[in-house]
């Protein structure tokens, strides 16, 4: 994981500083690429405290299709949650409510509930995408699966979250957004590579890779082979002001050794895991480090 902090260093030293979208302002460079072996360890962030619970959630919510953020408040993950409160305060049923109260709300109401189906929806984003592209039902997954398996050595093992007729719908464009899987020629090893094309290096980075070396582990167990690598390619690397000195902290720490990931082994099929089919071992990390999302 030294990879992580060497890029960190080199924005921090090399990037340029540019204002952004969101208001914060970034050091940025443009085209920065990591490898992280799978083979001898699970890519768990251990310069800093993190769960993978989280991010294993979130892919399941993925990898269901899903596009509403109740799945996710009802099993307490609250990283997609800033979205549609943002959309929420905009609209005329908006009263003053806290960020804490519109998600209690989502989670005492049902998933059917107008409220729900309303408000806490983040429009066409990555689980319509992989699942029922561009709404005309092409569903990536079960593609990606099928082509693994049956046609190894193809060129075409490809997921594309970045859908340009439905990109305005969404609450957040996909940052992580064209994947590309390889099959070595001993068809033992399962390899992928992301093409993100932002990445908010301190918070959503480590989120990213753990979220596709996961993914990645999956699809190998499914379809027969090993995880080998993740090739983590991004456009936008940046680092926001306000999480310079943190990241500074997190570059003085010395990595630890890397977790284990257990899968269970009788899932036979991507679409069947659950949350307890996913566990980390011998996870070591040093202390938490916070900073703030720029929404
Ligand atoms: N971001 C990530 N990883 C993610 C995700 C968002 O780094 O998985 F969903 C960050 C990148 C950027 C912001 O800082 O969120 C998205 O803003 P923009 O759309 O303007 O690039």
């Amino acid at each position: 994981m030294k990879q992580y902090l060497d890029m960190c260093q080199y924005i921090l030293e090399h990037g340029q500083d540019r204002d952004d979208r969101t208001g914060t302002g970034t050091r940025s460079v443009f085209g920065y690429q990591t490898r992280y072996d799978l083979t001898d360890g699970f890519p768990l962030m251990t310069t800093k405290k993190m769960f993978l619970r989280p991010i294993a959630e979130e892919l399941l919510w993925f990898i269901k299709g899903d596009t509403n953020i109740k799945y996710l408040v009802d099993r307490n993950v609250k990283i997609w949650n800033e979205w549609p409160y943002e959309a929420f305060k905009k609209s005329e049923d908006f009263h003053g409510e806290t960020l804490e109260e519109f998600i209690a709300k989502i989670k005492e109401l049902p998933a059917d509930d107008p409220f729900v189906v309303k408000y806490g929806e983040l429009g066409p984003v990555y689980g319509r995408q992989w699942r029922n592209f561009n709404n005309e039902g092409i569903d990536q997954v079960a593609k990606l699966v099928d082509s693994l398996k049956n046609n190894p050595f193809s060129r075409r093992h490809i997921i594309c979250a970045w859908n340009p007729a439905e990109v305005d719908e969404m609450a957040l464009p996909p940052c992580h957004a064209f994947l590309q899987f390889y099959v070595s020629h001993d068809q033992k090893y399962l390899s992928c590579q992301l093409y993100q094309r932002s990445a908010d290096t301190f918070l959503g980075v480590p989120f990213n890779i753990a979220s596709y070396a996961l993914f990645t582990a999956m699809l190998a167990q499914v379809c027969g082979y090993e995880a080998k690598e993740f090739i983590h390619t991004i456009g936008d690397a940046h680092i926001y002001k306000d999480h310079f000195d943190v990241v500074k902290e997190q570059i003085s720490r010395t990595p630890l050794p890397k977790c284990q990931l257990k899968l269970n082994p009788e899932v036979k099929s991507i679409f069947d895991f659950t949350i307890d089919d996913i566990k980390i071992e011998n996870y070591q990390s040093h202390g938490k480090l916070v900073g703030k999302v720029s929404v």
